[in-house]
């Protein structure tokens, strides 16, 4: 089955395509002829993601999906939340909003912190929405050299390393996008059984 990854960010890509396999053919607004910056400017992931979603639908008839993903910290009322890619500067600077979110908990206690995906999926025209959860905590310093974003300070439960001290597979088998993927894929597998 082809469908349509509303994303830019090559990282989500490449973590997208190991979960979902051979059963899917992936492609990008870029194969489809969208070159131009996707919107994104809803309140919350839920939108974002159906913004995203619904803009590549309009412009190209197929079927396709979005992910939204956000870092909630407890100690920061769920910040930077929705607001994570333009955190500390105007986009995707990962480095200044590691930096900014460690100045943000210096000295905090509460070090609590979980990654939320929402993926929309438009499907035959109807929308279909799936979440993912990881619960863990924000390390006191970066560690770790995979992944991208806020790997680095992100220790998940039942772990002592980051995000970006494990493998495509290991983060892919605990993260929230790797939980909220599955849940696409085991609905879609049964549309084409
Ligand atoms: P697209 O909208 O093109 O898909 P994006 O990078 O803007 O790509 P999101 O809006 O979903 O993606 O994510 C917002 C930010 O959250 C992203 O820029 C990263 O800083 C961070 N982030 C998302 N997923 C992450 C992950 O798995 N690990 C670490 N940080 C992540």
């Amino acid at each position: 089955m082809k469908i349509l990854f509303a994303t830019n960010n090559a990282h989500k890509l490449a973590e997208v395509r190991a979960v979902l396999g051979d059963d899917f053919t992936l492609v990008t607004p870029r194969d489809c002829g969208v070159t131009e910056e996707v919107p994104e400017t809803q309140p919350t992931l839920e939108g974002n993601a159906a913004q995203k979603a619904r803009y590549l639908y309009e412009r190209t008839g197929c079927d396709c999906f979005a992910d939204d993903t956000g870092l909630e910290v407890e100690a920061l009322g769920g910040a930077p939340g929705v607001h994570s890619a333009r955190y500390a500067t105007d986009g995707h600077d990962f480095a200044a909003n590691n930096r900014l979110l460690l100045r943000n908990l210096e000295g905090a206690a509460n070090r609590r912190a979980r990654f939320r995906t929402v993926i929309c999926l438009i499907l035959g025209g109807e929308e279909h929405f799936f979440e993912g959860i990881v619960e863990g905590r924000i390390a006191e310093r970066e560690s770790g050299t995979e992944g991208f974003g806020y790997d680095p300070l992100f220790v998940p439960d039942g772990s002592d390393r980051s995000f970006a001290r494990m493998s495509a597979e290991e983060k892919n088998a605990l993260s929230h996008r790797g939980r909220a993927v599955r849940r696409l894929a085991d609905y879609l597998h049964k549309l084409t059984k």
